[in-house]
């Protein structure tokens, strides 16, 4: 009851603050009702977000970082995107939240509340990189429907949890598991109860691996609203729409998983290359597993100014997916030749790598830096566009600033 109180007690302190004064006869307001003065809420103060972040949307939320704003090693709150598909539950009560897990594929169901969860499971603590499938759509030609993301919708924090596979070890899983498919408490756009926003889902091999975790900490606290408390499946490497927020109800299913946007085309890309603005059929269409290699500059910031004769030290992330980044370059003249930078080694599987490098110009004058990131099986990022595909999955074009030289 406690934690209840809390949590509403924050909403509704958050919404006493929103409005700039007291609401005097809180007491008497129905439960679940919204003041009119927080229709149009400040997001920035609603989800503690920096004034830099950008709102691509509110109807649901959707808040995406600038290149820059990701300088940190440990992607903070303030600096996290937030990716909504419905509306974001507003009356948690924590200690009656319970996990069921069921499924075709499970011994019998088994239900655990939060407090079993954390006590009965041994916890582990990862950095976890989530990138949303459509990061980058904005850039397609022709334009793909949805959020335009530019780069901003990655993030790398640090998730404590449980991890999957010793819940569902303790449940019992039949011999004919093929995936996991979450459930969770956010509601439709729409409203219709019946509806789920999204109940996505990962194979077996992924459940099972360690570093797929049942987080109930980011970054050492109880993991914010809007980022899945007080439960949140996270799946690094994968397109984040698998990390499920709100988790109610993990199914172990005797087939793909078949809940909402797991169908064709969503999350989905063609399975063989198609021509820009090409049609494609459903069933040419496969879902969307390990995410691309990819990175980011994120110092300085695009338009720096540097005098002449200054080195120019630039810094950021590059991550690969269920890869290990290999190799990190950057070019100062549009791709045609290509330097070194210092990698580190991530901090654990499926963290992002931190990079550097000390740039010498030649003279005065414009110039764009691109860094070119490659996976541990050779692959690079193309340097501009990759692969059209209709719903503008997976662009993980080079980073480029702008730097000019006085
Ligand atoms: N329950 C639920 N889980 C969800 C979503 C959602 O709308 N509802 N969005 C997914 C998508 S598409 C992304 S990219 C990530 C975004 O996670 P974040 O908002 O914590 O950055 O959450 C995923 N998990
Ligand atoms: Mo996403």
């Amino acid at each position: 009851m406690k934690r209840r109180k809390f949590i509403r007690n924050t909403f509704f302190g958050t919404a006493a603050s929103l409005i700039s004064a007291e609401i005097v006869f809180s007491a008497s307001m129905p439960k679940g009702y919204e003041p009119i003065a927080l229709q149009n809420p400040d997001p920035y103060k609603l989800f503690d977000k920096d004034k830099e972040m950008t709102v691509l949307n509110d109807k649901p939320w959707n808040i995406e970082a600038k290149a820059h704003l990701l300088d940190d090693n440990i992607t903070p709150n303030k600096y996290m995107f937030i990716r909504n598909n419905g509306l974001i539950p507003q009356d948690i009560d924590v200690d009656n939240w319970k996990l069921i897990i069921d499924g075709e594929s499970v011994t019998s169901p088994k239900t655990y509340t939060l407090k079993e969860l954390k006590s009965k499971f041994k916890n582990y603590t990862y950095q976890l990189t989530l990138e949303c499938g459509g990061n980058g759509r904005s850039e397609f030609n022709p334009p793909a429907k949805g959020n335009q993301w530019t780069v901003g919708a990655v993030s790398c924090a640090e998730w404590t949890g449980i991890r999957l596979k010793d819940i569902l070890e303790d449940v019992g899983i039949k011999d004919n598991a093929v995936y996991i498919g979450y459930h969770a408490a956010d509601t439709h756009l729409s409203g219709d109860p019946e509806k789920e926003p999204i109940s996505r889902g990962v194979p077996m091999y992924k459940a099972f691996q360690e570093e797929t975790l049942l987080a109930f900490k980011m970054n050492g606290e109880d993991i914010p609203l809007a980022h899945g408390y007080p439960l949140r499946l996270v799946a690094g490497g994968w397109p984040a729409s698998a990390s499920g927020k709100w988790i109610k109800r993990i199914s172990v299913r005797n087939k793909i998983h078949d809940g909402t946007k797991m169908k064709a085309p969503a999350y989905r890309v063609p399975c063989k290359p198609v021509a820009p603005g090409e049609k494609v059929k459903d069933e040419d269409m496969c879902i969307i597993e390990s995410m691309p290699v990819k990175s980011l500059i994120t110092y300085p910031k695009s338009g720096a100014m540097i005098d002449e004769g200054k080195i120019l030290n630039i810094r950021g992330h590059a991550w690969a997916g269920e890869l290990q980044v290999g190799a990190m370059e950057y070019s100062i003249d549009f791709g045609a030749t290509w330097n070194s930078c210092k990698l580190e080694n991530p901090v654990n599987r499926l963290a992002w790598q931190h990079f550097n490098a000390s740039i010498e110009f030649p003279k005065k004058g414009y110039y764009e830096v691109w860094a070119r990131a490659t996976d541990n099986k050779g692959v690079s990022q193309p340097m501009i566009l990759p692969g059209w595909n209709p719903k503008g999955y997976l662009n993980n074009a080079c980073h480029r600033i702008a730097v000019k030289v006085k």
